[in-house]
């Protein structure tokens, strides 16, 4: 067969902060025989006649609307549509009445079941991916990706999961309460293969999955002489020792998802354990101090905040000299207990939000507790466009502290400018158009 792999954007437009998925070059790998394509709304035009047999595209919420869109036309057109990731996992229902069939969960094994089952004309409606397997078997063809005008950074993949269960996250309901490494080997043997000028990224959801996980990873890739970044919860400054043997593996930066400065609303997320390594405050300076940049994330919304918790936390940002934050507002998507919460509550604005036409980015999706919900919405857009000021990056940038490398200076840089660009190009964005 000839195979179309598609990673349809929010919108009809191109961004400039893409990524090459990984997940499409796992399908990619595991395609066997067949012979793949693989198109990127993200950075390219999605041709409008396409010369596959079937047309595989992978769907996040964000990205349901458009995902639609294209597999409607594509199959007006004859082809065979299939998809896989969060979305049609959460909402399968929803997504069948888009596509011929669906993967749900992990592609690895459904994936190449389903390639049989079409190559013989006979796909079934529903493949379950197992979310419990081993990581055994991890392929990953990333010649796809060459040519395309991503960002410099180069992602990789540890593990999946998270101990951890946030109320607003779907990751606890996506992969289950386990989490699952590769082997070190396997995993060195695939960074010899990456190009070392580019910032590493690791994308899983918390790098510290368990001590001896992380005391593994670290170890192995020490030798190596890397820069890279990575996604871990706070708890990891817990022990500052493991904060030096990250610094000295090369980890250049960390996102650390802080959420908020109000204690009622960690207890409400079930993130209080994010108060277990201290003051905020003093995390970040623990970091910046073995030259670790932080990448700080925020939510909003919950039923303790008012507008004078959103001034607070960017007040907080800027104070602590945070590299790059973020500041949302309260995203409830399929899969989360939030989700669940607040439509038992009936206080989402409109529940199918994400096929809403009147939805645009950063508009409020739920009804605060103690704040309007546009007062939410304009709150988060205004934090952002003050820690994106021009006078701001310049501030943060060029006082970072002198332990910072050279690289990590350069990569800060780019991040504020690429940040602040789409802080503006994606306010207001329609979904699917
Ligand atoms: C890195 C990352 C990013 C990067 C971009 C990465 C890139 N390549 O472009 C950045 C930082 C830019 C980003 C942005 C956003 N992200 Co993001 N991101 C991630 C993260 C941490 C890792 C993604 C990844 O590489 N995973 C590894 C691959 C291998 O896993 P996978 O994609 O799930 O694919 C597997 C299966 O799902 C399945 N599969 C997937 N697609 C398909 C298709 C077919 C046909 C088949 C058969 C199978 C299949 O097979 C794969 C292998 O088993 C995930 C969390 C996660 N654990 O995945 C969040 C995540 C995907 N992001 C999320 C969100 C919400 C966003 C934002 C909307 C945030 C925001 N408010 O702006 C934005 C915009 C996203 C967009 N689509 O435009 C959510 C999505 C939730 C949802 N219900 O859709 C996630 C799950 C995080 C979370 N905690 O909830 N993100
Ligand atoms: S928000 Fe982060 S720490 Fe919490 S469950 Fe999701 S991935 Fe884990």
């Amino acid at each position: 067969m000839k195979i179309a792999l598609i990673r349809p954007n929010m919108g009809d437009y191109r961004s400039t902060d893409a990524m090459p998925p990984l997940a499409m070059g796992i399908l990619a790998a595991r395609a066997g025989d067949h012979e793949v394509a693989f198109y990127d709304d993200k950075v390219e035009t999605i041709p409008e006649r396409l010369d596959a047999d079937l047309v595989a595209l992978s769907v996040e919420t964000f990205t349901a609307h458009r995902a639609y869109a294209l597999a409607d036309r594509f199959r007006r057109d004859g082809h065979r549509v299939v998809m896989g990731g969060y979305h049609p996992t959460f909402r399968p229902e929803e997504a069948l009445l888009h596509t011929d069939a669906l993967v749900t969960g992990d592609a690895e094994g459904a994936w190449e079941q389903l390639l049989s089952d079409a190559s013989s004309g006979h796909l079934q409606r529903v493949y379950a991916g197992d979310n419990r397997a081993p990581l055994s078997d991890y392929r990953i063809d990333r010649a796809i990706f060459a040519g395309k005008p991503y960002a410099p950074v180069e992602l990789i993949q540890y593990g999946r999961g998270c101990r951890f269960a946030c109320d607003f996250c779907s990751i606890h309901s996506f992969y289950g309460p386990g989490v699952r490494v590769r082997s070190t080997e396997c995993l060195i043997g695939e960074l010899a293969q990456l190009n070392r000028k580019r910032l590493l990224f690791f994308v899983d959801d918390n790098l510290f999955s368990t001590p001896v996980n992380l005391d593994a990873l670290l170890t192995a890739i020490r030798p190596l002489g890397l820069r890279w970044s990575c996604q871990i919860s706070i708890d990891v400054a817990r022990d500052l020792s493991l904060l030096d043997r990250l610094a000295e593996a090369g980890c250049t930066y960390v996102l650390i998802g802080f959420e908020s400065l109000e204690r009622e609303n960690l207890l409400q997320m079930g993130k209080r354990w994010n108060g277990v390594a201290g003051s905020y405050a003093q995390v970040v300076r623990e970091l910046h101090q073995r030259g670790i940049g932080v990448y700080g994330t925020f939510v909003f919304g919950y039923d303790h905040d008012t507008p004078d918790t959103l001034a607070r936390s960017v007040e907080f940002a800027l104070e602590s000299r945070l590299e790059i934050a973020n500041f949302n507002p309260l995203t409830p998507t399929p899969g989360s207990p939030l989700y669940e919460r607040l439509l038992a509550e009936d206080r989402l604005i409109s529940p199918q939000w994400w096929l809403d036409p009147a939805y645009r980015y950063g508009d409020p999706i739920f009804v605060p507790r103690r704040m309007t919900p546009q007062q939410l919405a304009q709150g988060c857009f205004e934090a952002k466009q003050r820690f994106y000021a021009w006078s701001s990056i310049a501030r943060r940038v060029l006082a970072s502290d002198t332990r910072f490398s050279l690289f990590g200076r350069a990569m800060s840089t780019v991040a504020n400018l690429i940040s602040r660009r789409e802080v503006y190009r994606k306010q207001g964005r329609a979904l699917g158009t």
